[in-house]
């Protein structure tokens, strides 16, 4: 039974520093253990799990973000902002590209576990080397598209979608790196569909606008309904029907009665039906090729909710239905 529908490689990438509180690290070794290969594997996959990826992880008492002052002519009171963990976001995300892009070329479903979102930095350029025709689902409480200029925060979990879109300037930490491999940003807003947000910054809330990604909030979930809004959604970043799909799930876009074990949670959010939809109509696509599950912060859990979740879902997204 096992393998007939390919491999899905687990690659477990426990980053925290991208926002700043303890216990998202230890989402990849929760999720292991509630049983995920399992449920994989009687899904009819081969899984290739090798562990979690060695990223940097210490928290330093003394430590200071890395300073830069805002070039934004709105903000020419110069006031220095700090980006938190900046080199050590960027090493971990470098590490994490070169994992997935080694899944993708060996045409794995590469399953990255965070971790924060600011791992999507390294997963998504990973797997755009090899599958650039991909259009991406970031479903979200959030909209993740801070520059370093607009953060309120500096916490680079924030950021990852405006990043990577090219809306960060080359030279600071964190980013050059993606710079220098994709002095082009691989993916363009006509391809991006957010999900299931209710909470964004003023600034980012301004530059989604200006960059033109389709945005679909919670509102209009309510209005319309998760299956039509999730055909709209897909019809608007795949037309042609020519990409696969890869898709960035940050458990907060659930309502935090099912998903209370998350660090930023927000009311109003996706119910469990409404998930689960979003992930079995891409399945049912036959083209979603990889994922992202993020998070997930197992020491703000309520009774292993939150985990066994994630766990469900993503059985979703490889193609476990009902009926
Ligand atoms: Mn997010």
């Amino acid at each position: 039974m096992s393998g007939e529908k390919g491999a899905v490689a687990i690659i477990g990438a426990p980053l925290a520093l991208g926002q700043s509180l303890t216990g998202v690290e230890q989402a990849p070794q929760a999720l292991r253990q509630a049983g995920l290969a399992q449920a994989i594997a009687e899904l009819g996959y081969e899984v290739i799990d090798e562990g979690d990826l060695a990223l940097p992880s210490a928290k330093d008492e003394s430590y200071r973000p890395h300073p830069f002052v805002s070039l934004q002519p709105e903000r020419t009171n110069q006031i220095p902002r700090g980006l938190h963990y900046a080199y050590e976001v960027g090493q971990a995300c470098r590490l994490i590209a070169q994992e997935v892009e080694r899944r993708a070329v060996k045409g794995c479903f590469p399953l990255t576990l965070g971790g924060d979102h600011s791992i999507a930095l390294g997963s998504i350029p990973g797997l755009l080397r090899v599958r650039p025709n991909t259009a991406l689902l970031w479903i979200d409480a959030h909209g993740d598209f801070n520059t370093p200029e607009t953060s309120p925060s500096g916490n680079l979990h924030g950021m990852p979608l405006a990043a990577l879109l090219g809306y960060t300037r080359p030279g600071l930490p964190c980013f050059d790196w993606l710079h220098e491999a994709q002095p082009k940003p691989l993916l363009t807003p006509d391809r991006v569909a957010l999900v299931g947000i209710r909470s964004l910054d003023s600034g980012e809330r301004h530059l989604l606008r200006q960059a033109g990604v389709h945005v679909y909030s919670m509102s209009a979930i309510d209005r319309y309904g998760i299956g039509p809004i999730m055909e709209r959604a897909l019809a608007a970043i795949n037309p042609k029907e020519e990409l696969g799909y890869h898709v960035s799930f940050d458990i907060d876009a659930m309502d935090p009665r099912e998903a209370p074990g998350t660090g930023t949670t927000a009311r109003g959010g996706l119910t469990y039906r409404e998930g689960h939809t979003i992930l079995e109509m891409l399945a049912a696509t036959g083209k979603l090729g990889s994922m992202d599950l993020v998070e997930v912060n197992p020491k703000l859990d309520h009774d292993n909710l939150t985990v066994s979740l994630a766990t469900e879902l993503i059985a979703s997204a490889l193609g476990k239905a009902i009926f």
